[in-house]
């Protein structure tokens, strides 16, 4: 038999949302590259993702159900069937409901993967975690604050079409690394010939590639960019047309800019009042400029209020109405698909509680209302992501907590379940994706069979719905019934022969652009934009932990090849930091603060500014020494949303 190709979608949880194509000879998956005909993966991958059937086909995947043996940590376990793994988890599942009420279950879902079956969008197994009146889960930790803030002010979350970069004449690549965490925009922003700027604490891969590179503190971008508003509107550049026609509080919007001179930003900032005004005026005489802003700047204690104020910016030099002007964060708000059908919380048989991803240690330690006794874990590793690691651990070794863990591969987390569940992977399910970072649907069919009894989400919930007696037909529908549910309106047999479909993005500002916003009044936040420092105390360096070039969160933490290429865990601090602890290029160091500490290798390089220190997520603490990075961040809410504050962490770096 001949090679066939079947189209598929990468489920990682990056803006690319990549259409890829396997190619299958008997029965096996022996090639992978990105779909050509796809405008936006243009036929490539990413240096992660082209190692993926490694992943598929690793010896260390996990292919058939596991029961603990030692205790919870030591990652010792023993083989069972799958009857015996169901009726176990029945079994405890039914003892818990019984004794604190179904709302002591949590669904814990991660990022692993993004698919609306199989992955966070669609929350798998809620239908049935619904019918028995489970705890639900708010998916915090990634990018709501700004989701939140930019909603305030636009009425939607979903902003410009990043093809539309290529239009664009000035772009702010603003707390973003494109070429690293999601480098498929790069060929719009190329595309556009426009001048770039860079607005990064470090000096990334991508900053390198910019024209002009400003460099503020950590925390302090809702002041910048009240600064240059302020030249913009000292220049009179302001677009009194659209401003009258499609915002809401301009005069007050305007005190609040004039109080933010360039010098107060300056000195907010850490920026040259000259870089201030020299870019304000840039952005007051070139139409159409973008903004591309992610998630990274938002994971600060005003995060929310960062990306409320930029989305305000275009409303004052009116490239909201203008193609290839605006902001892009993220385009999921223009997916109009039917999720309350697909997740059915009308099954519910009343009101529940909902526990927040990022406070899992807090949950598990310090929650009694009821206490949380059982754990699935789907698609996470919260040892290696979730903020203060040492807290998580300590959760997930209570004795008397039952915890599941749907995975791939023998992660941090694994080693504390109770039971193991295979997953299958990408090539081996039905899913549909959504991308963040463009406007289309991307279809994935399966394309092999899984290896040893791995099964899908889905089916694994099936399965459990059957084991615990549940008869709500609801739970028993088929991936693809599920699929039609949330595609109503779609065309799901041209998605599903073109393996991907572009959707109309919905209106951006959604009704007029608030300046002023009662929504934001009425849930307790100033009705203006303005600027929230950043909370972390103390007076180190502030550790930002950015995406890695070669893992994917703490995906492929563990692939030797992309391990190897990684290197070991770097901390860079700038030669002026560097000297005043007596830190040489090349030592060895311990990254401490109260929460606790982590060991890294110095970099001293004047790609962080002074004040600041940089190191990547994705690493495994049981590689790591036992801990990383996460070891020393807060679980602290940012302001809007509940959102986590990743780079909002202060430490000292002393020698080892
Ligand atoms: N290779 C790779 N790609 C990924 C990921 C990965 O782990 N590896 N992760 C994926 C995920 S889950 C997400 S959410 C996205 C995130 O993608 P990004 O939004 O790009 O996330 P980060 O790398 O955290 O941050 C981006 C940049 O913001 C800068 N930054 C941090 N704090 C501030 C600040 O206060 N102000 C400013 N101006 N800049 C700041 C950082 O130095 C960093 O260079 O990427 C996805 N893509
Ligand atoms: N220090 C620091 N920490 C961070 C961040 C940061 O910037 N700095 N960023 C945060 C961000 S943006 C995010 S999104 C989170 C991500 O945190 P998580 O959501 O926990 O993501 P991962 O660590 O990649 O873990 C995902 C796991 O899912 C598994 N998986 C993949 N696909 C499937 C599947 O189909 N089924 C099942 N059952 N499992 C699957 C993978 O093997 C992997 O172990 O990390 C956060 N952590
Ligand atoms: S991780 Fe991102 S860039 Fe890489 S294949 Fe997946 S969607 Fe594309
Ligand atoms: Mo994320």
């Amino acid at each position: 038999m001949g090679a066939v190709k079947v189209l598929g979608a990468c489920p990682l949880d990056c803006p690319d949302a990549c259409s890829w194509v396997v190619t299958v000879e008997d029965g096996v998956a022996t090639g992978l590259r990105g779909n050509k005909e796809h405008p936006v993966t243009r036929g490539a991958l990413c240096v992660k993702v082209n190692r993926y059937l490694e992943q598929v086909g690793a010896p260390n995947r996990l292919r058939y159900p596991l029961r603990r043996t030692g205790p919870k940590g030591s990652g010792r376990f023993e083989r069972i069937s799958w009857d015996e793994a169901l009726d176990e988890i029945a079994t405890r599942l039914t003892g818990i409901i019984d004794e604190y009420g179904a709302e002591a279950i949590w669904p814990f879902h991660g990022t692993g993967s993004l698919g609306y079956l199989q992955g966070l969008e669609g929350y798998p197994g809620r239908r049935m975690f619904n019918v028995l009146g489970a705890s639900h889960h708010a998916a915090t930790i990634c990018s709501v604050a700004g989701s939140a803030g930019l909603s305030y002010t636009l009425g939607t979350s979903g902003g410009m079409d990043p093809e539309d970069f290529a239009k664009s004449k000035l772009i702010l690549l603003w707390g973003t690394n494109p070429l690293t965490s999601g480098h498929h925009l790069w060929k719009f922003v190329q595309d556009s010939g426009a001048y770039l700027v860079a607005i990064d604490p470090v000096r990334t891969k991508t900053a390198e590639r910019c024209d002009e590179h400003l460099a503020p503190l950590p925390g302090t971008d809702a002041a910048l960019a009240l600064g240059l508003l302020h030249v913009v509107v000292s220049l009179g550049a302001e677009d009194t047309e659209f401003i009258a026609e499609h915002t809401e509080g301009w005069p007050e919007f305007r005190e609040r800019i004039m109080e933010f001179t360039p010098e107060r930003v300056a000195a907010i900032t850490g920026l040259e009042c000259e870089q201030i005004v020299a870019l304000g005026e840039r952005i007051a005489g070139t139409r159409p400029t973008a903004i591309r802003a992610s998630q990274g700047m938002q994971r600060h204690a005003g995060g929310g209020m960062a990306l409320r104020v930029l989305g305000c910016l275009p409303g004052v030099t009116g490239d909201w109405a203008i193609p290839g002007g605006g902001l892009h964060y993220s385009t999921s708000g223009h997916f109009e698909l039917d999720l309350p059908a697909l997740v059915r919380d009308d099954l519910l048989p009343h009101p529940v509680r909902t526990l927040s991803m990022t406070r899992l240690g807090e949950a598990l330690l310090d929650v009694d209302d009821p206490p949380v006794q059982a754990l699935f874990v789907i698609g996470a590793n919260p040892v290696g992501s979730n903020p203060d690691q040492r807290r998580v651990i300590e959760g997930l070794s209570r004795e008397d907590l039952f915890t599941v863990v749907l995975e791939h591969f023998a992660t941090d987390t694994v080693d504390y379940a109770d039971i193991v569940l295979p997953a299958t992977m990408q090539p081996e399910h039905l899913d549909v994706i959504a991308g963040y970072g463009h406007l289309y649907l991307v279809w994935n069919e399966p394309a092999v069979e899984p290896p040893g009894e791995c099964l899908s989400t889905t089916e694994t919930f099936r399965r459990l719905s059957r084991r615990l007696g549940l008869t709500e037909p609801a739970l028993y529908e088929s991936d693809e019934e599920l699929a039609r549910q949330l595609l109503k309106g779609h065309d799901l047999d041209r998605l599903r022969a073109d393996g991907f479909l572009k959707v109309q993005p919905g209106p951006v500002p959604a009704g007029k652009l608030q300046f002023v916003s009662p929504r934001a009044q009425f849930a307790g936040h100033d009705p203006l934009p303005t600027y929230t420092p950043p909370a972390d105390p103390g007076d180190g360096l502030v550790l930002i932990s950015a995406a890695s070039h070669y893992f994917l969160n703490t995906t492929f933490g563990a692939n030797p090849e992309l391990r190897r290429r990684a290197g070991e865990t770097r901390i860079t601090l700038h030669p002026d930091d560097a000297a005043a602890r007596g830190i040489a290029d090349g030592a060895p160091v311990s990254v401490v603060n109260a929460r606790g500490s982590f060991e890294a290798i110095a970099e001293v390089s004047d790609r962080v500014r002074p004040g600041v220190a940089g190191t990547t997520k994705g690493r495994w603490a049981k590689d790591s020494g036992g801990a990383t990075v996460n070891a020393t961040i807060a679980e602290r809410d940012a302001d809007f949303g509940g959102g986590a504050v990743f780079h909002d962490n202060r430490v000292e770096v002393v020698p080892r």
